[in-house]
C-alpha cells in the first residue's frame, strides 16, 4: 500500500513507499548549547525562544513515531575535551562574535562549549534519547562527516529519512544535502527546525522547493502524525 505525507513542492516520499521499517526520524542538535539557556546560542547573544519552538512539537512527534515503530535517532554536534578535532578556524571564528571571546571549547555557564561531556553539550531533558536509540557524535555540522551514520542508515535498510531540530540553515540543512547526495529520500519538517534567525528558516525552506524538490521536500509534524 501506498502512503504519503502531504509536503511541498509533492507529496513524500516520491514513491509513497513509507513504512517503520524503511524510515527514520533524525533529531539533530538539541542540546543545551543550542536551545538552553546560558548555552553557545544564547552567549553569541541570538534569542533562544526561536531554537526552543520545535521542542513542543517535537516531543509529540517523537512520542508517536516511537509508538508505531519508526526508528528514532539523534545527532549531537561536539568536540573531544582536548579539542584535537576542532579546527582553528572553527574556533577562531566562533569567538568573533558575542561577550568577552568567549568561543567553542571555552568555559561558560554551561561547561566548556560544545564539548563532549559537558552540561552545555548534553541533548536537553525533554528530548532525551532513549536507551537504545542511536546517537551520533559529529564534530562537525553535517551528520555523515566523520560519523557512522550512513553505515548505520543502510545496516537498518532506511530510505527515508525525517529532518528535525536545530539549526534549520546550518546543521538540519548541510545534513539534508549530504543526505540527498547519498540517495536518502529527505523530509524536513519546519515546525520542528528552527534558525536563529527567522527570514534563514525561511529561505531554508524555500531552497528546499526549487528545481522539483532539490533536496526533497518540506512539511510539518502535524503532516507527518496524519499521514504515518
Ligand atoms: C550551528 C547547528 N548552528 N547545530 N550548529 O552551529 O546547527
Amino acid at each position: 500500500m501506498e502512503r504519503f505525507i502531504t509536503a511541498n513542492p509533492y507529496l513524500w516520499p516520491y514513491d509513497g513507499n513509507l513504512t517503520p521499517a524503511n524510515t527514520a526520524l533524525i533529531v539533530i542538535d538539541m542540546q543545551t548549547d543550542f536551545c538552553g539557556p546560558g548555552g553557545y546560542v544564547d552567549k553569541m547573544g541570538y534569542d533562544i525562544s526561536l531554537t526552543r519552538a520545535p521542542i513542543e512539537p517535537l516531543k509529540k512527534l517523537v512520542a508517536a513515531m516511537r509508538a508505531k515503530g519508526y526508528t528514532v535517532m539523534h545527532t549531537r554536534e561536539g568536540h573531544r575535551p582536548d579539542l584535537s578535532d576542532l579546527p582553528a578556524n572553527k574556533r577562531w571564528r566562533s569567538r568573533q562574535i558575542g561577550t568577552g571571546g568567549v568561543g567553542i571549547g571555552d568555559p561558560g555557564p554551561c561547561g566548556r562549549i560544545l564539548v563532549r561531556g559537558e552540561p552545555g553539550w548534553e541533548i536537553i531533558p525533554e528530548l532525551a534519547p532513549l536507551p537504545g536509540e542511536v546517537v551520533i557524535d559529529k564534530p562537525g555540522k553535517g551528520s555523515f562527516y566523520a560519523t557512522d551514520l550512513e553505515m548505520v542508515l543502510h545496516t537498518r535498510g532506511i530510505r527515508n529519512i525525517i529532518l528535525t531540530g536545530i539549526t534549520t540553515d546550518v546543521c538540519v540543512h548541510t545534513t539534508m544535502r549530504d543526505a540527498n547526495d547519498r540517495g536518502f529520500e529527505c523530509l524536513l519538517l519546519s515546525d520542528c527546525t528552527a534558525a536563529t534567525d527567522k527570514g534563514n528558516h525561511e529561505a531554508a525552506l524555500k531552497m528546499i522547493t526549487m528545481q522539483g524538490g532539490v533536496f526533497g521536500a518540506h512539511s510539518t509534524s502535524g503532516a507527518v502524525l496524519e499521514g504515518i
